[in-house]
């Protein structure tokens, strides 16, 4: 039963068609929350948005009108930009609303929900009076799959809106298949008072989840990690879920690699931001099923695997037409593509740090103005783009799209990958010991050197389990006894890697070239297959010399040296040494509830690198 003062608000509120569009929602709780945050946030106008191509367009359309996006000289194309102070996730203002006793750990950042409901109530009261809210439907993972999600998306932002239209599948008519259901999420959206279309009140951003009511509010920014509630607010949501009910939300990309006789194996892998992760799912002659968050469940002994979206939010800098020839013709082509953050020349034309050809001697960016040499207040270089500047686009603007990105049964995955910046520790790449050994010294001992994808200083290491640290709505200590778990029983357990892009010699110039990483996907896929031999090492399984040196000439028609094979591979014990130690310290002293086999393990590797210095 529906309350009769939710219908009346509703009908108050809403014009007769949106009310009726509603009203085909036979849910009390989607309908409440909707009632509620329109009495909260008090908008001028509401629009329901359906799966209808109609109500699609209108979003597009609304961008353009408010100002939120611009149209450029490509057809399709738009261009938007976030605050100054508004260029990546805040971590700092983002935080889990928790009950009096419940704890997640030192490394989670929370607050009383009691204490933080008050303080967003507060902000929220009447936020969005002149303002249109769009409510929207979408559905995590392909609709009608058992691993998808069915979400509410509540927000005043016609920008958010359309890049959600973009980014994921839209939900109406699940939710109208659905019913009454219980399992669904739920995000509230405000960018606030805006001067010149930016929010202006960045002091009032929060970012504030529950995860007792799978509900997210997020207020007072634009920036895509902060907002488009289905990809990092529902990630937090969906790992506390996944803890629930067995299975695993990860911060994974999920790529078709491509081996002999048309076989095609799926990975998935885990990179902090800036790494490198939609570059090796976009790898020429793989294909792609998804490049940020995977749902990964057990069935049938296998790790079977979705993409929760349809399309890409990616880094645009140093996407140029050499390293990404696919993600470069898609955005010099006709399509629906949102550029968020990049320089705009007079022309309608965009440029980012990184691109081919010259940089524009004038143009807007979110700086304002700009020109080459222009400083910020602190005397420091803006360069023409942010360094996290973004563009988003529906895959199938791609070619190489995988054909089985929409199956509900998702892939089968048979290898998982770590990566991190990492500029002296680990090798290129490298298969671990076993599931157990893998999860610990790869996934828990993920680290990266920090990048401009959130705000801080850049340059520092940071641990980052799975990748996934920002996101983890659960204690760290179970979220990888879960990753532990999860390998057990398994008819066919996918096989570990680890991957390095960023290795450095002693002159800080980096020991591999960009494209090296597809002759590594291509030696992990014979790994799998138990296709080519490895040299055992302390730290896990490396390639044999004469594999890579015929990878390279097969794959990349580059000769590869043993002087280059030596460099690259070299164990670096004391660097490694000195990452354990690191690692025990934070699972002592940092964590709770870490899993003891977790130090049995790293004090193995260790006792391991220890013989082999000594022996030197
Ligand atoms: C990331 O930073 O990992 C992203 C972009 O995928 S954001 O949406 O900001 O999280
Ligand atoms: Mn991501």
């Amino acid at each position: 039963m529906i309350p009769m003062d939710t219908i009346r608000l509703l009908k108050t509120r809403l014009s007769e068609q949106d009310f009726n569009k509603l009203a085909r929602i036979r849910d009390a709780k989607v309908l409440d929350f909707i009632a509620q945050c329109i009495e909260l946030c008090n908008p001028d106008t509401v629009f329901v948005c359906t799966d209808s191509q109609e109500d699609r367009q209108y979003i597009g359309q609304e961008a353009i009108r408010t100002g939120e996006e611009n149209m450029l000289a490509i057809p399709g194309h738009t261009f938007h930009f976030d605050g100054y102070y508004d260029q990546a996730r805040d971590r700092e203002n983002t935080k889990f609303l928790l009950l009096e006793g419940v704890n997640l750990g030192p490394k989670l950042n929370s607050i009383d929900k009691k204490e933080g409901l008050k303080e967003i109530n507060t902000i929220l009261k009447d936020i969005m009076k002149g303002h249109k809210l769009y409510v929207l439907f979408f559905c995590l993972g392909p609709c009608g799959s058992d691993f998808s999600i069915p979400c509410i998306q509540l927000t005043d932002s016609s920008y958010v809106a359309h890049n959600e239209h973009l980014l994921y599948r839209t939900g109406y008519k699940e939710f109208m298949r659905l019913g009454n259901c219980d399992r669904f999420f739920k995000f509230l959206h405000s960018q606030g008072e805006l001067e010149n279309n930016v929010s202006k009140c960045i002091d009032k951003r929060r970012i504030y989840i529950d995860i007792e009511e799978n509900v997210v509010y997020s207020m007072n920014t634009q920036y895509g990690g902060n907002t488009i509630g289905l990809k990092k607010l529902a990630i937090r949501l969906a790992i506390n879920l996944a803890s629930k009910e067995g299975w695993l939300t990860e911060h994974m990309f999920i790529m078709g690699v491509h081996g002999p006789n048309n076989r095609v194996t799926y990975f998935s892998g885990a990179f902090p931001s800036l790494c490198g992760k939609t570059a090796t799912a976009m790898l020429e002659n793989e294909t792609i099923v998804g490049d940020d968050i995977a749902y990964l469940k057990k069935k049938d002994g296998l790790v079977r695997a979705v993409n929760v979206e349809k399309g890409v939010f990616g880094i645009i800098r140093d996407v140029n037409s050499v390293d990404d020839p696919l993600i470069w013709e898609a955005l010099h082509s006709p399509g629906e593509i949102i550029f968020s953050n990049v320089l705009v020349t007079e022309e309608g034309r965009t440029y980012w740090i990184g691109k081919d050809g010259e940089l524009p001697r004038r143009g807007v960016n979110y700086s304002g103005e700009w020109r080459p040499g222009k400083k910020d207040a602190r005397g420091n270089e803006i360069k023409p783009s942010h360094p996290n500047a973004r563009f988003t686009l529906e895959m199938n603007l791609l070619k190489n799209i995988d054909p089985e990105i929409d199956n509900p049964e998702g892939v089968v995955i048979e290898g998982i990958v770590y990566g991190g910046r990492d500029s002296d520790t680990w090798v290129p790449v490298e298969e671990s010991l076993d599931w157990v050994h893998g999860i610990i010294t790869k996934g828990a001992c993920l680290e990266s050197e920090t990048t401009a994808a959130a705000l801080g200083r850049i340059g520092v290491r940071r641990y980052n389990p799975m990748s996934n640290l920002d996101f983890l709505s659960i204690p760290i200590g179970r979220y990888i006894q879960n990753n532990l778990n999860f390998g057990n029983g398994l008819k066919r357990c996918p096989t570990v890697f680890s991957v390095n892009y960023f290795l450095k010699d002693s002159n800080g110039k980096f020991l591999n070239s960009k494209s090296d990483k597809k002759v590594w996907f291509k030696w992990m896929e014979l790994r799998v297959h138990k296709e080519v031999e490895a040299v055992e090492t302390p730290t896990g399984l490396i390639p044999k010399y004469q594999d890579l040196k015929r990878l390279f000439k097969e794959v990349l028609n580059r000769d590869y040296s043993e002087e280059s094979y030596n460099r690259q591979f070299a164990l670096r014990v004391r660097e490694n040494l000195a990452k354990i130690d690191r690692m025990l310290n934070i699972y002592k002293r940092k964590v709770t509830g870490t899993p003891d086999i977790l130090f049995k393990v790293l004090e193995r590797q260790k006792q391991r690198l220890k013989r082999i210095e000594d022996k030197r």
